[in-house]
């Protein structure tokens, strides 16, 4: 679960200037604990909160600027949002993720850049050294201009070095990674195809844009090189940040499950993103919501059908079928394939066919498989048999492991 909380939340806007005076932010009632609870029963397994937005605006008290909650109201300037949100996850047994954005409309050494730089890299130690276990480092890739016009050019290489010391199994999230990529796009889609390995040559640096970034973001390569998996970031809101107006355009369970399906269900990670309202709480109907996808997917996903592997039969260089029985006669309507990416990904095409007597039937048919793969299966028919037929494969296909689930 994503969290945007900061000055924005106050203004009611999606990107601050910098100029926000500390005095607004004074969420009366935070409470991390709330959102770690909410979070948890939704079936989250990890917290990722924006320590710093675009703004400039520190979440944490910092000795690199004035910026922040220590000039606030909010526990009379004592607090620090996160501390207590990574306490918070620690309790709830989540992992512990930060967001801290390059672009920087408030520091004054910003466009400075080597002055920045050295802020930037102090920031980041901070956040890295204070705060115990930090699993995900979320870099953003929006970045603009800083006073007069001046460019600050990052230095990503050392940025990345200082998430390596300090925090050496934390998983790096930007646009080009290193470890995970941005999909490409923020509404809630993994490419189809969508390969977690990439060309590290066509996406360089965060915030890269030009021709063929967001088919490469989308879909990876399959003649990629570098291990770099697709991570889907999408608000349950149109905005990342709240706003009271948008309180009745929260997304529906059905649009939840939707995504999903797009998301997890494409071999790519969700990250969803439900802002904390000016209070400092999860709002009582995203809750709801999150509440209710829950219970969707325990409903879709409770009825597994009992498997027998029954054959594997390699087929050319490239191709492959693998064959099950089933315990007893079902109609599936959801078939969750695997591929066991420690040997990489190597299925480009598949299809999944069913059987009651003789005749095989198609149930699905998709490209990638990855980790996840996830087809809904409509007016499928009662089968006894499934197979899935790999059709293309980049290497001699390994047996990939099927899970069926019948509607309850
Ligand atoms: C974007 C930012 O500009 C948005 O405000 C938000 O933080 C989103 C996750 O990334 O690049």
């Amino acid at each position: 679960m994503f969290l945007h909380f900061g000055v924005n939340t106050f203004t009611d806007r999606e990107w601050g200037d910098g100029k926000e005076s500390p005095s607004i932010f004074d969420p009366a009632r935070l409470d991390a604990r709330q959102w770690a609870r909410t979070a948890k029963e939704a079936g989250f397994r990890a917290m990722i909160l924006t320590a710093k937005h675009h703004d400039g605006f520190c979440l944490w008290p910092t000795a690199t600027t004035r910026h922040s909650v220590a000039s606030s109201p909010w526990r009379e300037g004592g607090g620090d949002v996160v501390r207590e949100f990574v306490d918070a996850c620690s309790e709830a047994g989540l992992r512990a993720g930060l967001y801290l954005s390059p672009w920087d409309r408030n520091h004054p050494t910003y466009g400075d850049s080597p002055a920045y730089n050295d802020v930037y890299a102090a920031q980041l130690t901070e956040l890295l050294t204070r705060y115990g276990k930090i699993t995900e480092v979320w870099f953003d890739g929006a970045n603009g201009e800083g006073p007069n016009g001046r460019r600050q050019v990052y230095d990503w290489p050392r940025v990345f070095g200082i998430v390596r010391r300090l925090q050496p199994g934390a998983v790096i999230f930007s646009d080009a990674g290193p470890d995970v990529r941005w999909c490409g796009n923020e509404r809630g889609v993994a490419g189809d195809p969508n390969w977690s390995a990439v060309d590290p040559k066509i996406v360089s640096y965060p915030g890269q844009s030009g021709a063929g970034i967001e088919a490469a973001l989308q879909h990876g390569n399959e003649a990629g090189t570098v291990w770099r998996p697709a991570e889907v970031d999408v608000s349950i809101r149109p905005g990342w940040f709240y706003h009271p107006a948008q309180d009745d355009k929260v997304r529906t369970i059905d649009n939840l499950l939707q995504l999903y399906f797009t998301s997890v269900g494409r071999n790519s990670k969700l990250l969803l993103n439900v802002p904390p309202t000016r209070e400092g709480l999860v709002h009582t109907v995203d809750a709801a919501r999150l509440a209710g996808f829950r219970g969707a997917r325990d409903t879709l996903f409770g009825a597994p059908v009992e498997l027998r592997r029954a054959a594997f039969r390699p087929s050319g260089q490239t191709g492959a079928e693998v064959e099950w029985e089933l315990a007893r006669p079902a109609r599936p309507t959801i078939a969750r394939l695997a591929e066991d990416i420690t040997n990489g990904q190597r299925v480009a095409s598949y299809r999944i066919e069913g059987a009651e007597g003789g005749r095989w039937r198609e149930l699905a048919r998709g490209t990638t498989i990855g980790y996840a793969k996830l087809d809904r299966i409509t007016d499928g028919p009662l089968v006894r048999r499934v197979r899935v037929v790999i059709e293309r494969a980049l290497e001699p296909p390994e047996p990939v492991s099927l899970q069926l689930f019948e509607a309850r």
